[in-house]
């Protein structure tokens, strides 16, 4: 074989490695999955880690910090992973139609993959609190949307009953399959890194990610994959913070519309990870959020929804207990093209409309 030759195989061997089937295939060895299971999938995963060198200059002391961007799952949040799974099992079992509450992620991501499956998918949403782009998608994507005088949590309620009563199928993260898939998150940043980080950051809102994101972590170190566990970091926004405060909160508020969950359903998994990787649960203030949320637009080009800019909050606010030398890892759970009211609002760009269209007010404009 020529040198040109074996040029092209190796850059057609690489193009093939990198065409990803999505998590379930890329890694079934570790879910619960059999030759049975029909995959639904939207090749989901595979997200990318992109250092944060703003970040890691307001901290000092030599600190690899990186994003794990899950908002360019394929419909904008982490919500693909465990979906991918959840709706792929109910597939498996028979299952025609699926429900779930949400604070918008959950309704997108389920709607997406359950009427990919050929499912009828009801989504219960709080009437007036979900991000514009998250509705839009659950209605496109074919959802049968029931908007609610209430918060997620009495949504959540609701449809837990209705689940136990009629033969819908329940895929918010207390079905077991959603934190399978999202575990994966885990795996993925071990197989980059070739090592854990030292703290992983994160927002909580019914606190799936992180119980999902611990189990993670557990099984690549128990296979020898990693030779540390993580810090969990857990993050809540400061007017809806029940695991920081250890309370429930009966109305919770936050412009981080994502994580308004008062009480959430994985509590108790989500101290156990807490206090079993010496974690630290703590709350950020809305001002914190989106101090973050346009620091990583305008600072790295990258634009997450605000829930998710809790984790680099939190980071920032502890900042002084971040040891030397150490890499962490913060998770941005969803895609900023969300919530564009929250960004139409919440910028410090300059927007000067109704300008005439010749060179010279443009120009003016421009302070040229
Ligand atoms: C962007 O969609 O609960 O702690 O119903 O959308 O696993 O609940 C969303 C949660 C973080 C919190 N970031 O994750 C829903 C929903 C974003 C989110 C969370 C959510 P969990």
């Amino acid at each position: 074989m020529s040198v040109l030759q074996k040029l092209d195989k190796s850059i057609s061997d690489n193009a093939k490695r990198e065409h990803w089937p999505g998590l379930i295939e890329s890694y079934r060895s570790w879910l619960p999955v059999s030759n049975k299971t029909p995959v639904i999938t939207l090749q989901e995963g595979n997200t990318p880690l992109i250092p944060v060198s703003s970040v890691e200059e307001r901290i000092g002391r030599n600190v690899k910090v990186y994003v794990k961007y899950d908002g360019l799952n394929p419909t904008g949040s982490f919500k693909d992973r465990g979906m991918t799974m959840a709706i792929s099992k109910a597939k498996e079992e028979g299952c025609e139609a699926v429900i779930c509450a949400s604070t918008g992620n959950t309704s997108a991501s389920a709607a997406a993959y359950a009427r990919r499956g050929g499912m009828r998918t009801f989504v219960l949403i709080p009437d007036g609190y979900v991000a514009q782009g998250k509705l839009a998608q659950a209605l496109v994507y074919g959802a049968e949307v029931l908007a609610i005088k209430g918060n997620f949590d009495h949504a959540l309620d609701i449809v837990r009953e209705i689940a136990s009563k009629y033969p819908v199928t329940l895929v918010n993260s207390v079905n077991p399959f959603r934190i399978q898939g999202q575990k994966t998150a885990s795996f993925e940043i071990i197989d980059s890194l070739e090592e854990a980080p030292d703290w992983l950051c994160i927002p909580m809102g019914n606190a799936g990610n992180i119980t999902a994101y611990w189990m993670g972590f557990k099984e690549y170190f128990e296979a020898k994959k990693s030779k540390k566990l993580p810090r969990m970091m857990g993050f809540q926004a400061s007017g809806s913070a029940p695991l920081v405060l250890n309370t429930l909160v009966k109305e919770p508020n936050t412009i981080a519309t994502a994580i308004r969950i008062g009480n959430p359903v994985n509590r108790e998994k989500a101290i156990s990870a807490q206090k079993e990787s010496n974690g630290i649960f703590d709350s950020v203030s809305d001002e914190e959020i989106i101090e973050a949320y346009k620091m990583l637009g305008k600072e790295e080009g990258i634009f997450c929804e605000p829930a998710s800019a809790a984790s680099v909050a939190g980071l920032l606010k502890n900042k002084n207990q971040v040891p030397d030398e150490s890499t962490i890892v913060c998770v941005l759970t969803g895609n900023g093209l969300k919530d564009p009211e929250c960004a139409i609002n919440n910028n410090d760009s300059i927007f000067n409309s109704g300008i005439e269209a010749n060179i010279k007010t443009v120009a003016k404009a421009m302070s040229l």
